[in-house]
Order: structure tokens, then sequence, then C-alpha cells
């Protein structure tokens, strides 16, 4: 039998094992058996009377000591993560806001404003005036506004006016628009605390609520107000995976969410003086790659190459050819530290809210990026003369080609053209059936599912060769990117329909829509789908679904809330967060359906997962009456075998 070639990852994870360094696989295995009542949300800690415990078999206590049952158990978590994961994308937001208000006062000399269409059309939606007005003064404004989204007193938040109107009615039937985004998250809070809200109904349709004000609130603030300064994603080229890190260069690597300073170091490592001060300590350059997100940023913005996802991140410094790696904020692990000290890395944070004991820090200031990025580069360059040569180690050649950057403007673009931009080719080719529906995949990459477990290939591979376009963000993107499935050349992984769409149009049946924060982007396509008509006139209808096999994050929950409660299909792999309290289940799997047009479901092996996208997709075709059937390749248990083997060595063009 032909033996499987390894991915650069496993080829990194071995390396690290010769080296007896400690990485997350090994960490989480020392964790087992993890808690079950933790597991089955069956713990409560929220007050001093625990924490208690419920015992969903035995004859233990059904009850916490204040007389809280399993569902209120489970509700409250489950609030408590989707308002955690608003939290994080909307403080990534705030801060975007601010960015933006800086700039357009001058007070941040390395920012501009790139997009001005995309300015206006947020200015509109906004109702902010913007005839003889300059781009500076409504550029202000916008921003402005976005921070009074954070807190208004009254009202609810001005993007979820993009959603289909048929969607902002089931919002407000069910009493779910949100109102300012911090209102949101606090309430959330409030609710959860002891002797608050104790209804699992009730605490579950705030989670709804503080979830949209993630997706159409926080998500979508970040993902607009980025565009504005940093432009918005075209088309662009890219590599990706561990292969991306140089030996005979400096080596920097930015990583987490907030991509702020990140875009001056992308400007910094441009700058001439230090090119030269990389070559005078020997170096033939400088490379700058990332990691999660930021990564995810900066590749579809500037084509920076991506060294990798969630997991890869302690690998990347093993490879002893980091000189720096720069963390913002979420998703870094403590261990990065640990990590640094065995090579010369420098681990250097930059945002006061966000420090790693052990790690240098350079804080980013709005008026003093240049500086700051600049003076994180230097450290890097100057660090390149105590790298030891002995311990480089970067696998071989394993560096994909990518197009990333799709954008739903890209997209619109693309498939219609400059002068006629619109969904239409996409919804006729929908009806068609050339393509069968659409797969958001988002959502991060974890130990539980397994050692470089490639669950998003697969996915993705089985989806396309069914003729299901794939749109793809955060750690979910960079999996598939790994796998060389972002180029157009991959039409030929596609069933007939899927491919002839793609050799027309000239697109990857897998599109790189950028970040976690860009799902907000997913919500604005499927929005304008329903707008195109033909589909249905509510998201609900659309022949589409979401899926995240490796979720770990709170974050994670919060997108696959506001996807549900948008009216979208979602599944998530490995374990349900409520999985100890049949009743929050039977409401998030069945009952949400009624509620919203949309439901959840958890599926623990990861195979199935697929199977379950387009049973959906085809219910939803055929409810619209556009489906003659089509021959479906269902994959058995060999066939799966064969692909998992045709996708590893992909990893190594
Ligand atoms: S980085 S939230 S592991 S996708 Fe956005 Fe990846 Fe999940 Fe973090």
């Amino acid at each position: 039998m032909e033996e499987k070639k390894k991915t650069a990852d496993e080829i990194m994870l071995d390396r690290m094992k010769e080296m007896k360094m400690e990485t997350m696989y090994d960490r989480y295995q020392a964790q087992l058996p993890q808690c079950g009542y933790g597991s089955l949300a069956l713990c409560c800690r929220h007050c001093n009377y625990g924490p208690c415990n419920i015992d969903p078999f035995g004859k233990g206590p059904k009850k916490g000591v204040c007389g809280a049952d399993a569902n209120t158990f489970a509700a409250r978590h489950f609030l408590r993560m989707s308002g955690a994961g608003t939290a994080c994308h909307s403080d990534h937001a705030r801060a975007a806001a601010h960015l933006l208000v800086a700039t357009a006062r001058g007070e941040a000399p390395g920012y501009r404003i790139k997009d001005v269409e995309k300015l206006m059309m947020v200015a509109e939606c906004f109702g902010i005036k913007t005839k003889d007005r300059k781009i500076n003064e409504i550029a202000e404004e916008v921003g402005e506004m976005a921070l009074m989204e954070f807190g208004k007193p009254y009202g609810t938040l001005l993007f979820l006016k993009r959603a289909p109107e048929s969607r902002q009615k089931v919002w407000e039937k069910l009493g779910i628009a949100p109102r300012a985004i911090d209102r949101e998250v606090t309430e959330s809070l409030h609710r959860t605390g002891m002797g608050g809200d104790q209804d699992y109904r009730n605490l579950t349709l705030q989670a709804m609520r503080v979830a949209l004000a993630d997706g159409w609130g926080g998500c979508m603030i970040a993902t607009e107000l980025q565009d504005i300064m940093f432009g918005t994603p075209k088309p662009t080229a890219g590599r990706s995976n561990l292969g991306v890190i140089k030996k005979d260069h400096v080596n920097i690597i930015v990583h987490g969410h907030e991509p702020q300073l990140a875009e001056a170091i992308v400007l910094a490592c441009g700058d001439p003086e230090v090119t030269k001060a990389a070559q005078a300590v020997g170096a033939k350059g400088i490379v700058l790659s990332g990691l999660c997100c930021t990564a995810n940023e900066l590749l579809v913005r500037h084509g920076i190459p991506m060294a990798g996802h969630m997991t890869i991140q302690e690998a990347a410094i093993a490879t002893g050819a980091v000189e720096a790696m720069v963390v913002d904020i979420q998703c870094v692990m403590q261990s990065l530290a640990e990590a640094a000290k065995s090579f010369h890395t420098k681990l250097i944070t930059t945002l006061s809210k966000a420090k790693i004991f052990g790690a240098e820090h350079v804080e980013f200031e709005e008026e003093h990026a240049t500086e700051a990025a600049k003076k994180i580069v230097m450290m890097a360059v100057a660090n390149y003369k105590n790298r030891d040569k002995e311990k480089v180690f970067i696998p071989a050649s394993a560096e994909p080609n990518i197009v990333a950057g799709f954008s739903h403007e890209t997209i619109k673009y693309m498939l219609g053209g400059r002068y006629r931009a619109s969904y239409r080719p996409l919804n006729d080719n929908i009806i068609n059936g050339r393509i069968r529906g659409v797969v958001g995949i988002a959502g991060c990459t974890s130990p539980k599912a397994g050692v470089c477990e490639p669950s998003y290939i697969n996915l993705a591979r089985e989806l396309i060769a069914n003729n299901f376009l794939v749109v793809a963000t955060g750690c979910a993107a960079g999996q598939c990117a790994s796998d060389g499935l972002m180029v157009p050349e991959m039409k030929d992984a596609c069933g007939q329909g899927l491919r002839e769409v793609c050799e027309a149009v000239g697109i990857p049946p897998v599109l790189h829509s950028g970040a976690c924060v860009d799902n907000s982007r997913i919500l604005i396509a499927v929005s304008e789908m329903v707008k195109e008509g033909g589909l249905g006139n509510d998201i609900s209808e659309l022949p589409v679904a979401g899926a995240c096999t490796e979720w770990m994050s709170e974050k994670a929950i919060a997108i696959g809330q506001f996807l549900v409660a948008s009216g979208i299909y979602t599944v998530f792999g490995m374990n349900s967060p409520v999985a100890g309290a049949p009743d929050m289940q039977r409401l998030l799997t069945k009952e949400m359906e009624e509620m919203c047009g949309a439901r959840w479901d958890f599926e623990s092996d990861l195979k199935k997962i697929g199977k379950m996208l387009m049973d959906h997709i085809e219910k939803k075709r055929d409810a619209l009456g556009i489906n003659e059937k089509k021959e479906r390749k269902l994959y058995d248990m060999a066939e799966r075998r064969a692909l998992e083997r045709e996708c590893k060595p992909a990893a190594h063009h």
C-alpha cells in the first residue's frame, strides 16, 4: 500500500516530539477524561452556593442549590458563550471605529481612507449626508456613529436594515432585534447571574439577540470599517503553510485578530531602510506571514502568506526560524511564551488588553502605529543574529498557492461583471442546478477532532465534488488553503455543474472570504441572494447552510447562533454545548426552526456532516420547486479513505 505522505503540520509535530517540546495535543491528552459535568453544561459556578453539578444519569442531584435545573444551567452557559463571543468581535469593531475617527481627524498618520465607495455605502446606510462634504468629514461621522452603535440608549442596530424585510419581521415578532451592542452583552451577563432569567426559552431568545448584535453589529462594523481603511478584498494571490517561513530571511509572524498594527507592519516591512538593515545582518530580506485571523485579514487584502491556523501556532515557533511572533488578541495561546523560550523567537504582545507573562510588550497606539511597527520589525532584524542555525527546521516545499479575497462585492462583480455586478448569475446557476447550493464553512481547528484532522478539507472536497459552492472563513479557510483548494485549477475536483461555473467565471470552488468577523460578508451575500429573486422570500428559504466541524471558541458559538437566527441551518461538529439538557438541546436542534426558520445540528461523526448539509439544501431546493434530482455521490468508507489519501499529498504541491 502506498505510504501516505505527511503534511507540513504532521512533519512539524513529529519534529516537536523529537525535541521533547510540549504541544496542545499533549496538553489535551493530559486533560482526559475531561470533566463530564462541564462537557454536558451541567456545572454552574455563577455564584458561591456552587459549584453545583447536576447528575444526568444517576440518582445524584437534579437541581442546583438555588433550584435551577439542567435546562437553566445549559441555557445560561449557552447565553454566556454567545455574549462572550459577541464581546470579542465587537470590541475588535470598536477599535476599528476609533481608528477610523482618528484617521479622519488626521490623528493616525499611518492610515488613510482607501475605499471611498464603501465609505459612501456605509454613510448612506447610517443616514449620513454625503453631498458636498469632504471625505474625512464623512469618515469621522461614520466612525462616530459606529461607536454610538455600542451604547445608544434607544433604537435597534442600523445594519439590521440590510437584511431582507422578511427577516427583519421575524426578529421583530420574536422581540430579538438587537439594540446597542454593549447593552445586549451586559444584559446577557445580567440575566445569567444567580436569580436572574430562569426560563431556558427566554434565555435562548436573548442568545439570539446578542448573537445578532454580533453578526449584524460587531462583525459587520469590523468588516466594513476595516474595508474602508485597509481596502475591500479583491482576488489576490498568496501562499499558505509553514513552508512560507524562509530560512535565509528574517521571519516575522503576526497572529491574532485585530489587524490595525499588522497593517502598519506590512508597510514597515516594505521600508527600504528596513530591507537594508536585514541585509546588513546577513539575511536576504524579510518575510512577513500570519497565523489565524490576523493572517486571514492580511491575506485577503494584501496576499501576505499564511503560515497556518489555530493549531499550528506552536509549530510555527518550532521551525526555529521565526525572529518575532507579534500577537494582538484572541486565539493566542499562553504556551507560545514557553515555546519561544526554546528558541531565539521574541514573543511580542501589542495591546494593553492582551499581555502574556514572559512576553515583551510594544504598545499599539493609533497616533504612533508607524513607529511601533518599525520598532517591532527592527527588533526582529536585530534578533536574526541570535538564531541557532542548527535548530532551524522548516517542512519542505509545502506552500500551496491560493487565490483569496472573495468579499461579497467581489463575488458579485466576478459573477456579473463590472457593468452589471449582480448575484443573478449565482441565483440562476442554483436554479438551473449547476450549483446545488452554497455552504459557508467557518471556525476553529481543534485537537479534540484528532491530530491534524483535515475535517474542513474533507468536507469541502465532498461538497464541491457534489456541486456545492463553498465559502470559507477563519481557521476553516486556513485549513482549506493548506490543501491547495483555493485556486481556480481545483475545478477538476468539482462535479460537472460547479466545474462549468468555475471555468466560466474563473473562480476557485472554495472561496476565501476572510477572518471570523467576515462571516458578516456571508450575511450580506445571502441577503443579496434573496433580494435578487427566484430563491424564495427569506434567507431561510435559500439553498444554503453553514458548518463548523471543529468549534472551540465562544466566538464560534456566537457565529453559529447569528447564522441560525438569520435563517441559516448550521451544523457544528464534535459535541453540543448543551448536551446535558434535553429540552435545551431540542430547542436548538428542532424548535428554533419554528421560531426563526432555521436550526442547529450537532454531529460528533465529522464524516456525516457533508451529507447533513447536502440533504438540507436539497430539501430547500424541493420546497422552492427547483429540483430535478441529480445523482449524488455519497462516500462509503473505502472512498473516504481514498479521498483522505488524495487530500494529504496535495499539501505538498
Ligand atoms: S482564529 S476563533 S480559532 S476560527 Fe478567528 Fe480560528 Fe476560531 Fe480563533
